[in-house]
């Protein structure tokens, strides 16, 4: 794989939203993969994320995570633009805690799914692009394997610590 090559799209709804999916961009870093990062709101912008989502596979990009808040329409409006597989990120929000972004995210009618984290899991969006974007790249894959198998001996050293 070209590593340098952009792979990933992160978009959010608003500046707003940068705090929860700058996780998924740490995580992509640490993989090693590339990625782009901006703001494309659906009801703010509409014009930009049709294009945006129209663009994004040839433009080179492989996997688009999306996330937003309350009306969350973001992800599931490029999943219906796009032929990418698109990662919601459901954003947490002040009136509602987030309930009303996951579900206008999850909730998607049937033919046009949206990959649906928890509420404010961009780390997850990321992991889950890495496992989408493995199936081609077995640089990728060896990665999750080897951070996988870090996380189990840190539980491991946990426990045996707890026990002893
Ligand atoms: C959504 O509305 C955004 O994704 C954000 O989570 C929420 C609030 O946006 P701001 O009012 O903070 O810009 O479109």
């Amino acid at each position: 794989m070209e590593s340098k090559n952009v792979l990933v799209g992160i978009i959010m709804g608003s500046d707003s939203d940068l705090p929860v999916l700058k996780d998924a961009a740490k995580i992509l870093e640490e993989f090693g993969i590339g990625f782009e990062i901006t703001i494309v709101s659906a009801h703010r912008t509409p014009q930009r994320m049709f294009d945006y989502a129209k663009k994004a596979e040839e433009r080179g990009l492989e996997v688009i995570i999306a996330g937003a808040g309350g009306a969350a329409h973001l992800p599931g409006m490029v999943a219906a633009i796009t032929n990418l597989p698109v990662i919601g990120v459901p954003v947490k929000t002040s009136a509602l805690n987030g309930l009303d972004s996951l579900l206008s995210i999850v909730q998607m009618p049937g033919g046009i799914p949206v990959a649906t984290v928890a509420i404010n899991n961009a780390k997850n969006a990321g992991i889950l692009a890495a496992h989408i974007l493995g199936i081609k790249y077995p640089e990728i894959r060896k990665k999750i394997a080897d951070y996988k198998q870090a996380m189990k001996a840190e539980v491991e050293k946990k426990a045996e610590k707890l026990e002893s």
